[in-house]
């Protein structure tokens, strides 16, 4: 065992490294598990005199600290090396990376924009579940036993008592079911229906609907409300219309239209020539609702309103393809 010799390599061996890989390969020839120096730590078992022992455990312990103070310096003349490297490669004239930056999918930012005009009117955020019970969904709606959107080729059936949510109508029974009135609450979310896929049908879409009860609440506080919401989402100049119609869970319903975003009411082929647009469904919530959920019919009343997500995106953006959204063709989605 000649210290000097492997003294004098390691010198040698550490003056010759020049990345960092080969350092550690030296570092592990002399301190890794069959090592030069853990070598002859283990050998140090076998030698019989203490004196000796300790006088040889002190020399390698020497050479130990010297393989790892080679090991310290080159490691941060590698670091400084490095860095120097690096700032004389930089060239001040080249251009910049262009930094990719994402954006919020237009679906998205349609349905924050709807929330955020009824979260400043006072209504609160309620959701729920996709999978839903029938009885949520139709039933406790005053959906009668034979509807057509109860059959299996309009919704989709999980088994004989859960489904996927065909409008978001359920989070309001379970908002109605865990909290007394006043209310003041929209449900926004995903919906399913079984329906052929075409420029403006998709069997995923996006709705929200909002409701409000409490005593006293009548048809003109869901017309003003309704109103001051398609003002702010389409415009101040354009005027709202409501015309009769039905649903089994609102009684009287209504729909409502907006003057055409694109021709301002005068006719064009958006509004097909009559100058509105049909933007919301709407009314008195049923008698048989407030009933499924336990509410006194004869102290309460509440109007209820629904929009499909996508037809308001496809309005305000001028989108004649609903197809469009799910593509996640990037071209059409940096534009929004
Ligand atoms: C409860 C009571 C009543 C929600 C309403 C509509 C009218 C409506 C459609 C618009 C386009 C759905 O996306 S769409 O196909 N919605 O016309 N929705 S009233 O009425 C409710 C909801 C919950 C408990």
């Amino acid at each position: 065992m000649d210290f000097e010799v492997i003294k004098q390599n390691i010198e040698k061996d550490f003056n010759d490294v020049n990345d960092f890989n080969y350092l550690n390969l030296i570092k592990s020839k002399y301190l890794g598990k069959n090592g030069i120096v853990t070598e002859l730590f283990r050998k140090l078992k076998d030698i019989q005199s203490e004196e000796e022992k300790r006088e040889v455990g002190k020399k390698i312990n020497s050479i130990k600290q010297m393989v790892e103070e080679k090991y310290e310096q080159k490691e941060q003349e590698l670091i400084l090396k490095k860095k120097s490297l690096e700032l004389k490669d930089i060239d001040l004239t080249l251009p910049g990376y262009n930094i990719i930056k994402g954006n919020i999918h237009p679906i998205t930012k349609t349905m924050e924009e709807i929330n955020s005009i009824f979260l400043r009117m006072g209504f609160s955020i309620e959701e729920g579940p996709e999978i839903e019970t029938e009885y949520n969904n139709f039933k406790a709606l005053n959906f009668p036993e034979d509807h057509p959107a109860m059959d299996m080729h309009d919704t989709f059936y999980i088994d004989d008592k859960y489904i996927l949510r065909t409008h978001t109508s359920p989070i309001q029974i379970r908002t109605m079911l865990k909290y007394k009135p006043p209310l003041k609450i929209i449900a926004p979310g995903r919906v399913f229906r079984r329906d052929a896929i075409d420029a403006s049908h998709s069997t995923v879409f996006h709705q929200v609907e909002g409701f409000m009860v409490d005593e006293n609440v009548r048809f003109s506080d869901l017309k003003g409300v309704l109103d001051l919401f398609t003002k702010e989402i389409f415009g101040k100049d354009l005027k709202t219309r409501f015309r009769p119609s039905f649903f089994p869970f609102t009684e009287p319903s209504a729909e409502v239209d907006v003057q055409c975003v694109n021709c301002k009411g005068k006719g064009c082929s958006v509004c097909k020539q009559t100058g509105w647009l049909e933007i919301l469904g709407a009314g008195m919530i049923h008698v048989n609702v407030f009933k499924a959920v336990n509410y006194d019919p004869e102290k309460y009343t509440g109007f209820a309103f629904g929009m499909g997500v996508e037809r308001i995106a496809m309005l305000k953006y001028g989108i004649d393809d609903m197809r469009l959204f799910y593509e996640n063709d990037i071209r059409f989605l940096k534009q929004f």
